[in-house]
């Protein structure tokens, strides 16, 4: 035990334990006897503290002019760039996906924060004429205060760093809580943005359970906005606590998504982007395809292709680079995708590959399970309409557009979805009818782009994006300002004349 490392939460620019006096250990999910760190347990308190400092830090950060914030941010871009390897394998090391995936997510945590720091001399507003005369009319975005985080496993960096560096740009301060999972990521984000500059109390940071830190982080006065990304089922909790108080909440939660084969698909590549939809990040993706509808001529094809590639996938450590699919986070999600698969099993579909937890030797010690294919789904299936977050692919088989497209929007979810098709109006026809807020076009489910919107219809989202300029919709409110040098009273929609 001498040699594990304790980390601390941070608040107002110091690291400190938390008021609990407890830590907890976060260990590798794909080796169990390795300890990645020790962690504060923090309790209410601890985020209250947390909240104090954000909340006296705004009413200085607030002025700092937005290129002078920018200037910080991409140097925190350009030091987790230089950082990126060994980020990239504490990564893998706490949360188990394989390092060419962790390389990405540390990617996508740079990305933000340079196309952030660029925000700085944009932050667009605009200024438009006035109905009367010796009028001027314009508009700014003012930031909203202090933002609580609440943290996913599944991107240890870049989701923190979707929500952070919008807010940090359009002047807010924040608390984050990572997930327990993978605190570690977020140990490192904070440090990088500490050593660049981000001044003390404008970043904080508290470990530990979301029911202790939850509610504190909810219902303090001083926090004006939440992030949330999660559950559905957390998120309504999260939705309904913010509406009392007319808070702000930002919901990212789950997704069912479908990638659609049509008998004129380029078979290869549909092959290929199933595979890393289905079984890129273990299938522990929001934006994972969970879901494929294939026309019934091609589907005997496409199902013996993909059945043969799954079966060679390499499954292991995720330091190791020739492994393809890392474990699962936990114990307690490993019970769910082997609950999910016993009920596929139990309502008829047919297991073509996978279904088993992978023992022996190495394996032993963490939480591997094989990659799974149903095919002989049904719509009404439970693996069909509930979301796994793992390894498992449900087929169904369709006999035109028109029934790939409501098979696809059957769902209560509407984050990602995608076609393999030569035909262009085939194409067009599923970007306009699915009912999702990201659609992919011969390309997976998963793959998002940091400058554009990122976000879900229906029980995925409560109409907010993250991601995009539509980040700074979220993490600033707009002031509409008039400007009258007339000299006299002027009445809109009266004195027009
Ligand atoms: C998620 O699915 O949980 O689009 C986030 C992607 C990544 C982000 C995914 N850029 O797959």
């Amino acid at each position: 035990m001498s040699n594990v490392t304790e980390y601390k939460n941070f608040i107002n620019g110091q690291w400190v334990a938390s008021k609990s006096g407890q830590t907890y250990e976060n260990r590798n999910p794909a080796n169990t006897d390795q300890i990645i760190g020790l962690f504060q347990q923090s309790v209410a308190a601890d985020a209250t503290a947390a909240i104090e400092a954000a909340s006296a830090a705004f009413k200085k950060w607030r002025l700092v002019p937005a290129p002078k914030r920018g200037e910080i941010l991409y140097n925190v871009a350009k030091r987790l760039f230089d950082n990126k390897e060994e980020l990239s394998s504490d990564m893998t090391r706490e949360m188990g996906k394989v390092i060419k995936e962790t390389r990405g997510d540390v990617q996508e945590a740079i990305d933000m924060t340079f196309y952030m720091a660029g925000e700085g001399r944009r932050l667009f507003g605009i200024t438009t004429p006035s109905e009367l005369a010796n009028k001027f009319n314009m508009t700014i975005r003012q930031p909203l205060g202090v933002c609580s985080f609440i943290a996913p496993w599944n991107f240890p960096m870049a989701i923190p760093a979707w929500k952070m560096m919008p807010a940090l740009i359009c002047g807010n301060t924040i608390v984050i809580k990572p997930s327990e999972h993978t605190p570690l990521s977020v140990v490192n984000l904070m440090k990088a943005c500490h050593e660049e500059g981000v001044p003390p109390g404008v970043i904080n940071m508290v470990t530990g359970d979301g029911p202790v830190l939850g509610p504190a982080l909810i219902t303090d006065p001083r926090v004006k906005i939440v992030s949330f990304t999660g559950s559905t089922r957390t998120g309504r909790i999260v939705s309904e606590a913010c509406a009392k108080n007319f808070k702000h909440a930002c919901l990212e939660m789950g997704g069912k998504n479908v990638e659609i084969v049509m008998d004129d698909a380029n078979l290869e590549l549909a092959v290929d982007g199933a595979l890393w939809g289905a079984f890129g990040t273990t299938g522990q993706r929001c934006t994972a395809t969970s879901r494929l509808v294939c026309h019934k001529d091609v589907i005997e094809k496409f199902t013996s292709m993909i059945v043969e590639r799954a079966k060679k996938l390499q499954v292991g450590n995720g330091l190791d680079e020739a492994t393809d699919m890392g474990p699962i986070i936990n114990q307690k999600q490993l019970d769910n995708v082997m609950k999910y698969i016993e009920i596929g099993k139990s309502e008829g579909a047919r297991l073509q590959t996978g279904g088993e937890r992978l023992t022996g030797g190495e394996y032993d010690k963490g939480y591997f399970v094989q990659p799974t294919v149903f095919t002989d789904v049904t719509a009404d299936m439970r693996i069909w309409k509930e979301e796994i977050f793992g390894p498992v692919l449900s087929i169904v088989s369709c006999s035109s557009l028109d029934e790939a497209i409501n098979l696809a929007n059957d769902t209560v979810y509407g984050l990602s979805a995608s076609i393999y098709t030569q035909d262009v109006n085939s194409a067009y026809t599923a970007m306009r009818d699915i009912n999702t807020g990201i659609f992919y076009v011969n390309a997976p489910t998963i793959g998002a782009e940091t400058h554009l919107p990122f976000g879900g219809t229906k029980e995925t989202g409560n109409g907010h994006r993250e991601a995009g300029t539509a980040a700074l919709d979220v993490f600033s409110e707009w002031k509409s300002i008039y400007v009258d040098f007339s000299g006299k009273l002027q009445r809109a929609q009266i004195d027009t004349e």
